[in-house]
Formats: C-alpha cells, sequence, structure tokens
C-alpha cells in the first residue's frame, strides 16, 4: 500500500495503482442510504463485502473470466487486473423494484423488454431481463436501450456482456435463493484484458451492487425490506432527516444490528463463518 498510487475513489471504495496491469480495490466500512454516505461506519462492512465478491468471482470463474487475482490479508482489499472498463452498467434484474418498477409503470416496459400488464411492485419477472445504463459520474445512472448501449459498446460486445450477465445473475439467484435470500437485481461491470477478452470487474454480487431481500419476507405488491441496510433506513425514517447531506450519526445498537445483518449475508452466501474469513481470507478462493 505505502507504494500504490490512488487513482479513484467511490462513494465507499478506493482504488490504486500497483503497477502496470494490476489494481488494488479497497473497501471501506462505510454506508451510504438514501445516496448519502452516513458518517458513522459498519465495522467489517468492508471485508463481508470484499469477501462476498471473491465467492462469487471463485464460484463463477467457469462461466466468466474475472479480474481477481486475490484477496489481501486484511480481506478488504482485492488485487484486480487492470481492465480497460466497457461504458455501460450491466444491470440484470429478476424483481421489479427501483427504476424498473417505475419505468414499467410509466411505459409498461423496462429498457425496451415488454413485460406483461398487471405486475406489481416487487414481483419475481417472467424471465430475468438485461437493463444496461449508463455509468453517470455523479448521481443516479440512467436507464438506457439497446441500441444506445450497441452504440457505447457495439452490438457484438453487447450480446457477449448481456448472455453472460443473465447466466452470472441466473447461477447467483439460484443458489442465494437456496440460502434464504431474493437477489432482486444486481450490476456488473465488464472490461477488456490486454487479449481483447471481456472480463468481470469491479465488485459482483454483493449487496452494494444488487437488491438483496430477506427471502422468508418476500411479499410482493409492496417495497421490500433490504436484507442488509433496513435497520439504517428505518433509523433514518424515525430521526425525520431530509435525506440531504450530512446524515444523521447511527446508535450503538443500529450499528451492530446492521452489522449482524451483513455478516449474516456472507456466512448464509458462502456457508463459511465470517471469523474464518477474518483468520484467513482466502478461504473464499477455494
Ligand atoms: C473500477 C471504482 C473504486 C472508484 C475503475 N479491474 C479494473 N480495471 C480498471 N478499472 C477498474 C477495475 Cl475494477 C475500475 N472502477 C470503479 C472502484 C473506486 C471507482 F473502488 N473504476
Amino acid at each position: 500500500m505505502a507504494d500504490a498510487v490512488h487513482v479513484a475513489s467511490g462513494k465507499v471504495r478506493e482504488l490504486y495503482e500497483l503497477d502496470q496491469d494490476r489494481l488494488l480495490l479497497v473497501a471501506s466500512d462505510r454506508i451510504s442510504t438514501f445516496d448519502v454516505v452516513l458518517p458513522t461506519a459498519i465495522p467489517d462492512k468492508g471485508r463481508v463485502l470484499t469477501g462476498l465478491a471473491a465467492f462469487w468471482f471463485t464460484r463463477t470463474r467457469t462461466l466468466c473470466l474475472n479480474h481477481l487475482v486475490t484477496v489481501r490479508p486484511d480481506g478488504r482489499s482485492t488485487e484486480c487486473r487492470r481492465l480497460a472498463m466497457l461504458p455501460i452498467e450491466c444491470v440484470v434484474r429478476g424483481y421489479l423494484a427501483g427504476s424498473g418498477w417505475k419505468d414499467y409503470l410509466a411505459l409498461g416496459e423496462v429498457c425496451g423488454h415488454r413485460l406483461p400488464a398487471g405486475l406489481r411492485e416487487s414481483d419475481r419477472l417472467p424471465e430475468p431481463i438485461f437493463t444496461p445504463a449508463t455509468k453517470a459520474q455523479t448521481g443516479h445512472d440512467e436507464n438506457i436501450t439497446r441500441d444506445e448501449a450497441a452504440d457505447l459498446v457495439g452490438p457484438d460486445r453487447l450480446a457477449e456482456v448481456e448472455h453472460l450477465s443473465l447466466e452470472l445473475y441466473r447461477f447467483a439467484c439460484a443458489h442465494a435463493l437456496e440460502r434464504g435470500i431474493v437477489i432482486a437485481d444486481t450490476k456488473f461491470e465488464f472490461g477488456l484484458d490486454r487479449a481483447g477478452r471481456v472480463v468481470l470487474g469491479d465488485e459482483a454480487l454483493t449487496p452494494d451492487s444488487s437488491r438483496f431481500w430477506p427471502a422468508d419476507q418476500y411479499v410482493p405488491g409492496m417495497p421490500q425490506p433490504s436484507f442488509d441496510k433496513q435497520f439504517v433506513r428505518d433509523y433514518c425514517e424515525r430521526t425525520g432527516w431530509d435525506k440531504t447531506p450530512p446524515g444523521p450519526e447511527l446508535p450503538p445498537d443500529v450499528v451492530s444490528g446492521t452489522r449482524a445483518r451483513y455478516v449474516e449475508a456472507f456466512e448464509r452466501l458462502t456457508s463459511i463463518k465470517f471469523d474464518d474469513y477474518l483468520a484467513d481470507p482466502t478461504v473464499v478462493l477455494r
């Protein structure tokens, strides 16, 4: 880390350059809600997300190449191959939530996918759909049409990342549902390696890049509780905060309850005790 050059900051992550073809992705314990990063951290959140992403990269190696080189002993840093990232977000939706639900209500379709009439908020879709978005530098990513996505990456690349995204989602969704977690939707980011091959990058299939819902509380027709952030959202609503920065500090019971939910998601999805991950983060790579 001492000689790594900082190259980018995300809301809750930092990116450093290790050498010409390797980057270091570091996940902090910061948490955002209603698009605002809160002043209080959730201990080990960055480790949970790093471990989960590394677990999925390892489990999906046969479906898709990925950027993972290794996880560092700190459990929150991923060494990865440097890619030329594609300028689209590859979103897959299996359920109707967020902007997908809004677009369906307004238009009867989502990103050009005509959907059956009469769907309710949070309903499962007949099939998962690929709904690409642009990478907005600030604020919200914007859903785009297939044609706009094809203009950005080319029609053949688009078909390739659509296929990979749907395969990855179907695999993860089935695995998670067996463990009591609904992955309602998720966002992948792909890049090209030096050989021009499509490679999965960034974080994948974490609660920060996906909507995780508790399967045992799933009731379509209304918004679903977040598996990981619901205590934080409920607390923020109770304070009457207007959702503009700065956000409220979180009390200790909200912090500990939220940490427990992240750890529970990790343990359910990986079948690995989180303490075992802390002792040796490479347990997720086997
Ligand atoms: C990921 C991001 C973060 C800020 C660039 N393997 C890769 N090769 C090239 N670029 C990236 C990756 Cl993962 C890359 N981001 C997103 C992450 C902080 C921005 F931690 N930007």
